[in-house]
């Protein structure tokens, strides 16, 4: 089997997508998402100017050769961009490949470890109140896991808070607005919010929050303490992981669990983090981590060290993505819970999936590889449209992270 082209389709069903088409001589081709939130163009380009005339003519079952090859072989390595781009050839390969055996693609990856994929919902709410109200909302929907995400009293904006009524969407049409933050407002006001919401669900609902890198690690370390009484599933992107060893403060004062990495891109992002066991969940997804082949190597040290999967899965990463992350939980044995937000319905003009939510869980079918299709002339229909994520001052000017 030769792969005799690929082409970009970038669109804007409501946000915009990135995804690869790689087609092949004997009439199968396959999906990846090379979508990255703002950094859309960048990705397209790399893919078309200097992965697609390298991918003409190789054999697409060759998953491991060509990830070497666009990652072992370039010289400037690893990076979002670059590591989307490995992603979405990657995606598209492992797609080939199970659509030529006539097989879903999970059973090329180990077959099943599960029925179903628990996944976790957003509650954001402006404020304290509201988010117990939001995330009654997903209670009712049938989600037993939920990430409760709240204004912060005295901030015009915080992180994971829609405006109004729509869907959370960070992404701004046109360059970035500027947020600003208040670090010992957001501490003062967090573990308020956690006794309130444990306290309105009880045991039974898990909870998940987000810092979204922005405490140092004695901050994380001081909030992961103080939320121990609330049993969270997990505090997500305590620290920012550029320094890894960061992650140790907070080990040693508080048993929260940790999950972290869903801006990293490849395994050696986590090498001090899984080795140390300076965490609980690797939150890497497929598409900004070097996709099926790598990610499989990334589960599988994470396992040695009792550490589980926690995938990213906003609605800035495609249906394609998601379903192919639905096909690697189904079957990794260290599966531990799907980040889930409902992609936007219009998204679906687009893309056809195969997945379905019942009860907390998702569920995929058996369609050969990873069975979602995209429409092209419907993706036509919504051209790509410039949008950044904000970026976030403190409240005195300086430049902090979003
Ligand atoms: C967030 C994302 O889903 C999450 O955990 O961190 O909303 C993230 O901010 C966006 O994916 C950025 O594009
Ligand atoms: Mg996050």
């Amino acid at each position: 089997m030769k792969i005799i082209s690929a082409k970009v389709i970038v669109c804007c069903p409501g946000r915009n997508f990135v995804t690869l088409k790689i087609s092949t001589d004997q009439g199968f081709y396959g999906l990846g998402d090379a979508t990255l939130n703002g950094r859309e163009k960048a990705v397209a380009t790399y893919l078309d100017e200097y992965c697609i005339p390298a991918l003409i003519g190789r054999d697409p079952r060759n998953t491991e050769d060509i990830w070497h090859y666009f990652y072992r072989g370039v010289y400037w390595k690893r990076g979002a961009v670059t590591m989307a781009a490995v992603s979405a050839i990657d995606m598209a390969l492992w797609d080939i490949k199970a659509k030529a055996l006539n097989t879903p693609l999970y059973n090329i990856l180990g077959g099943k470890s599960r029925d179903r994929i628990l996944v976790y919902a957003h509650a954001n709410g402006k404020n304290l109140d509201d988010t117990i109200e939001k995330a009654g909302l997903e209670k009712e929907k049938g989600f037993r896991a939920i990430r409760i995400q709240s204004g912060i009293p005295g901030l015009d904006h915080t992180y994971g808070v829609s405006e109004g009524n729509k869907p959370y969407e960070p992404a701004q049409q046109g360059l970035p607005r500027e947020d600003s933050w208040d670090t010992s407002k957001y501490l003062n006001f967090v573990p308020e919010l956690f006794a309130k919401v444990r306290k309105a669900f009880g045991e039974e609902i898990h909870l998940l929050h987000d810092v979204h890198h922005r405490c140092t690690p004695v901050e994380a370390a001081r909030l992961a303490r103080e939320l121990e009484p609330f049993h969270l599933f997990w505090l997500e992107d305590p620290v920012t992981g550029e320094l890894q060893e960061g992650l140790r403060l907070i080990r040693q004062h508080s048993v929260t669990p940790v999950a972290i990495g869903e801006v990293f891109n490849s395994i050696y992002d986590y090498t001090t983090l899984i080795t140390e066991q300076l965490i609980d969940y690797i939150r890497m997804p497929l598409v900004h981590g070097g996709g099926i082949t790598h990610l499989m190597k990334v589960a599988a040290m994470a396992s040695v060290y009792h550490i589980h999967t926690g995938f990213h899965g906003a609605t800035d990463l495609s249906p394609v993505n998601l379903a192919a992350t639905l096909h690697f939980n189904t079957a990794i044995n260290n599966f531990g819970i799907q980040e889930y937000m409902p992609h936007q319905e219009i998204v679906h003009e687009v893309f056809t999936v195969n997945y379905q939510f019942r009860q907390g869980y998702l569920y995929i079918d058996d369609s050969p590889g990873i069975g979602v299709d995209i429409d092209e002339k419907a993706a036509a229909k919504y051209p790509y449209s410039m949008a950044c994520l904000p970026v976030n001052r403190k409240s005195d000017g300086t430049m902090f992270y979003w």
